[in-house]
């Protein structure tokens, strides 16, 4: 009897780890996105958080080739810190402007007429 029991809640069990697995599995672009570290502003090459990730460990990029071969490449940008920060058209802060603020994020620049635009980028 005991045996039989056992068996049932192995059942119950593995039924409602099925059934949860789902509904906690983070998605692949949620998985992307926490990537990037508690408080630091993250870019991406692609949209939705995916392709090559680079942290902005600093507060102040003139020039974001310097992060490697970034000038012109983000598509995508989680800003995971209290601060406010700036992506620029322009490397040394100049052109257009986009701001995030604190704990926000963009998953696609283009509806922002911001693919492949980003120069250099600041606290601000
Ligand atoms: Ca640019």
């Amino acid at each position: 009897m005991k045996r039989k029991r056992t068996f049932l809640a192995t059942v119950l069990a593995v039924g409602l780890a099925g059934l949860l697995a789902p509904l906690v599995s983070p998605s692949p672009a949620s998985a992307a996105q926490s990537d990037c570290p508690s408080n630091e502003f993250c870019l991406w090459k692609d949209i939705n958080f995916t392709g090559s990730r680079t942290v902005l460990d600093g507060s102040y990029f003139p020039w974001l080739e310097i992060q490697g071969d970034w000038n012109d490449k983000a598509s995508s940008a989680y800003n995971r810190s209290g601060n406010t920060w700036c992506l620029y058209e322009h490397s040394n802060f100049g052109g257009r402007r986009l701001v995030f603020p604190p704990n926000s994020q963009i998953h696609d620049f283009r509806n922002y007429g911001w693919n492949d635009i980003a120069s250099s980028a600041q606290k601000c």
